[in-house]
């Protein structure tokens, strides 16, 4: 058996040393054109856009903030197993398997310039990686015997019986290839495979280099800002260890995008375009940004796919011009009711235009914690918005405010499957005991956070097992755009408990125990722990 599938595990090899020169080279080129046209990224970014929600959501379930990972994994493996059967069809059946390689390229091309942050060359990458390992396909292989069935074919009339050709394949299938030939082809096949992960590794060493953006980034000093925030309250932090920290540090902050290479945005090319329905368009120059007199401002940013419960949530200190004075110099139209945000890659959320206008610290944010913004998180400029989910709010690397009416336009996750409005529900959230724990009997704490962004807390309460539900000591707020810390002292007896907790807001809306999932509009219900207590 081994023997005998010998010639066409050769040529299975060959297939897939030419798929990793090809991509390899094509990654290299990428790094060289353009880095958002990576052949895999470009194909990534497309299956991401056209991905149904519920496989999108299944993706964020299963691998979390790894989901891009997974896909670029998942990507990687389809292609060499396409790599594989091209190197057998190509055995078989030349040249099919070397057109086969060539179409997947010329595919990936398509998909590249069709991006939204496509350039001139876009197409070059995929191009390149198809042609390398459609030619590579065909030398490789030619240098393996041919399979008998093939002879017979050609040589032969119709007559010809079907089972004394595949006979005859089987016996040619199992001749071992010459020891001298056999030992050029691995060379030459291992050598591809070898060149083709230096290129890739050159290609993304180049990307890193090229990510002069970084250094651009490093070397920038924020303004002071015009109007400081008043300092966190010390009452804001209670330092229970466990306990999310009531100012989340950059590093631990969540990241959710559609965004497989973090765009690189030099803040010199940076423009902010205001459009659409205003008496007057404006542009915004990085330069003129840093001029403007900046707001200092928490504010706690939450996705709408944060289960109930979940770690979709952060907050910041950000500093930014406020976007209501933007559009002031727009001047909107009386009947604009959506300002549609765009990103540079192609993202655009949709938030009603009261929002922006009215005297909350909506904000065109360039300092997060005290820093340029962090590349993940949007540098050098992004929305942040308090009471509006991430997804219709808080767009990223922004480069266009539109102004324009929700009965004319649609935002990216407003066209799959969500809200068009996402105003931030009202929740909290068990941070200790964990979930599952086995904890000691006696004097322990129960503690967490809760939030209802641009409306404010007024309580939480606590409920164990089936009793009564008890009031939590709050936390000073950092203020109504942010969330609260509370916590309440538990004495344990050993056993099974439950632990839940609702949040009451600023108006005495009471946090509602209906079960509802994320979609359309974001999760609603009780965070409930389960604990055991020894
Ligand atoms: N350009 C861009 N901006 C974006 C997104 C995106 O996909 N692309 N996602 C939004 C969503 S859904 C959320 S929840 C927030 C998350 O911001 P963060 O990654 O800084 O935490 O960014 C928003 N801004
Ligand atoms: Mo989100």
């Amino acid at each position: 058996m081994a023997r005998l599938a010998r010639t066409p595990l050769l040529a299975a090899a060959a297939g897939a040393a030419a798929a990793v020169l090809g991509a390899g080279l094509g990654e290299l080129t990428a790094a060289v054109v353009a880095p958002a046209s990576s052949p895999f990224a470009a194909i990534g970014g497309a299956l991401i856009d056209a991905a149904p929600t519920w496989a999108k959501d299944l993706a964020i379930a299963w691998f979390g903030t790894a989901d891009k990972i997974a896909l670029l994994i998942g990507i990687g493996v389809v292609l060499v197993a396409v790599a594989i059967g091209a190197g057998v069809l190509e055995w078989r059946r030349a040249p099919w398997g070397s057109v086969v390689l060539g179409a997947v390229g010329v595919a990936g091309a398509v998909v590249a310039v069709t991006r939204t942050d496509a350039g001139t060359l876009s197409w070059a990458p995929a191009a390149v990686a198809g042609v390398t390992a459609a030619i590579a396909v065909r030398l490789l292989v030619r240098m393996l015997p041919r399979p008998a069935s093939a002879h017979a074919e050609s040589a032969r009339p119709e007559s010809k019986r079907p089972e004394s050709a595949d006979a005859k394949a089987i016996a040619a299938e199992s001749e071992p290839l010459p020891g001298a030939s056999r030992r050029a082809f691995l060379a030459w096949s291992g050598g591809a495979a070898v060149v083709g992960v230096l290129a890739a590794i050159g290609g993304s060493a180049m990307r890193a280099g090229s990510a002069a953006v970084t250094v651009v980034r490093d070397a920038l000093r924020l303004p002071a800002p015009a109007v400081p925030a008043p300092a966190v309250p010390a009452a804001a932090e209670l330092g229970i260890s466990g306990l999310a920290p009531v100012i989340t540090p950059n590093a631990d902050f969540y990241r959710i995008d559609t965004a497989l290479v973090i765009p690189q945005i030099d803040p010199a090319d940076w423009r902010l375009r205001i459009h659409g329905m205003v008496e007057q368009e404006v542009v915004l120059r990085w330069d003129e940004l840093l001029e403007l007199p900046l707001v200092e401002s928490a504010t706690t940013l939450c996705c709408v796919s944060n289960e109930v419960g979940g770690g979709l949530i952060g907050n910041a200190m950000w500093l930014g011009y406020p976007v209501r004075d933007l559009l002031a110099r727009a001047r909107p139209l009386a009947d604009a009711d959506m300002v549609l945000s765009r990103s540079i890659d192609g993202f655009s959320a949709s938030s009603p235009i009261e929002v922006l206008t009215d005297d909350r610290n909506s904000l065109l944010a360039i300092g997060m914690n005290g820093e340029p913004l962090p590349a993940r998180h949007g540098f050098p400029a992004r929305l942040v918005v308090p009471g509006l989910y991430g997804y219709v709010s808080a767009t990223k690397w922004v480069t266009e405010l539109e102004v324009t009416r929700f009965d004319r336009a649609n935002a990216y996750w407003t066209d799959r499957g969500w809200s068009e409005r996402g105003p931030i529900k009202l929740q909290s959230r068990i941070d200790v005991p964990r979930r599952g724990r086995t904890i000691d009997a006696g004097d322990t704490v129960i503690a967490g956070v809760a939030w209802q962004q641009h409306t404010g807390i007024a309580g939480v309460e606590v409920q164990i097992d089936e009793g009564a539900w008890m009031p939590a000591d709050l936390a000073t707020a950092i203020s109504d755009d942010t969330w609260v810390q509370w916590s309440l002292p538990w004495t344990t007896a050993s056993g099974e408990h439950r632990v839940r907790c609702r949040a009451i807001s600023a108006t005495g809306e009471v946090q509602t125990g209906d079960r509802q999932g994320v979609i359309p509009d974001g999760a609603t219900g009780w965070h409930e722990v389960r604990v055991t207590v020894s």
